[in-house]
């Protein structure tokens, strides 16, 4: 996977060189690019925003200099997937790699965009290219993104319902999301499936995790439950699969709802309502934890 990065801030990034992700990026499976936006500013100043029409607080990055990076990286980007562009026939390669290459996806983090999930996670990690373009301010001149989408996907997005100063953080954030997921990344594959949401599906879809636990079985009079212990890799199943509809339910009454929709009271219309994915097990579990689960039996 191929990650450009165009900030203000190139400095910000050096995390991507540390841990999993740095090791990954040694190996060579991830390409990072980090582009300072300044670089395609022509005045002394290098100035990148100014006073937003209408008035109002605050400064609007403005677009040119935008235009020009992304036109800049995506560019390069094809000359590269194509070989550099050195060989004799570069010429010719790059123009196929143009036709029959995938564009890539620019990722515009903002507090206003559609929310980033462990499902976008996913998706984002099936790509082969992603642009992230990190404002500042408030917020990028709206053309920007509007002309990218004239040649490229663009999701504008947002990692929580909260302001930062700027993008930076967030696409450490979503980098972090996304790079975990690619195969050799993570040292445990088997950990991803079993991941908080459970986005691949498996037995945590729309759940967050349960507690964990390693040695010593006994630590300052607290025992590790029982099971754990066992052996017995169903019951460890099952009890983790408790826990962690408790916690969702405790934690997450949202994603509990989402499991669990009320029905609709009108006979007819729930013929359109998704089965819910807890069974019965499931409901007398968040019962008996005093989370009382509507829905499903309403309807039979
Ligand atoms: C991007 N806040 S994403 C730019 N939650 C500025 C602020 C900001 C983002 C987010």
């Amino acid at each position: 996977m191929r990650i450009d990065i165009v900030t203000i801030f190139p400095e910000y990034f050096g995390p991507l060189g540390v841990s999993l992700i740095g090791k990954a990026a040694e190996r060579g499976e991830i390409t990072f690019a980090v582009h300072d936006l300044r670089h395609w500013t022509h005045d002394v100043h290098h100035t990148v925003d100014d006073a937003p029409f209408g008035g109002g607080p605050g400064m609007v990055m403005k677009p040119e200099p935008w235009g020009e990076a992304l036109d800049a990286v995506v560019e390069q980007g094809v000359r590269r997937a194509a070989g550099q562009g050195q060989s004799p026939a570069a010429g010719q390669v790059q123009a196929e790699a143009v036709g029959r290459g995938q564009p890539p996806l620019l990722v515009i983090p903002t507090p206003s965009g559609v929310p980033f999930t462990q499902r976008r996670a996913v998706a984002y990690a099936a790509e082969p290219w992603l642009i992230f373009a990190c404002g500042r301010y408030e917020g990028i001149d709206a053309r920007v993104a509007d002309d990218a989408r004239s040649r490229l996907r663009v999701d504008e997005v947002s990692i929580g319902d909260y302001v930062l100063a700027g993008g930076e953080p967030a696409v450490l954030v979503m980098t972090e999301a996304v790079c975990r997921l690619l195969p050799g990344v993570l040292g445990n594959v088997a950990s991803v499936a079993d991941d908080s949401f459970g986005a691949g599906g498996g037995p945590m879809a729309g759940l967050v995790e349960g507690p964990s636990f390693t040695r010593p079985r006994l630590w300052r009079n607290l025992e590790v439950p029982p099971v754990l212990l066992s052996g017995d890799h169903g019951a460890i199943a099952r009890w983790r699969r408790d826990e962690a509809l408790k916690r969702t339910a405790r934690n997450r009454p949202d994603l509990i709802r989402k499991l669990a929709p009320a029905q609709p009271d009108v006979a007819g219309v729930s013929r359109d309502t998704p089965r819910s994915p807890l069974n019965d097990h499931d409901r007398s579990v968040l019962s008996e934890a005093g989370f009382p689960v509507t829905g499903e039996d309403v309807a039979h």
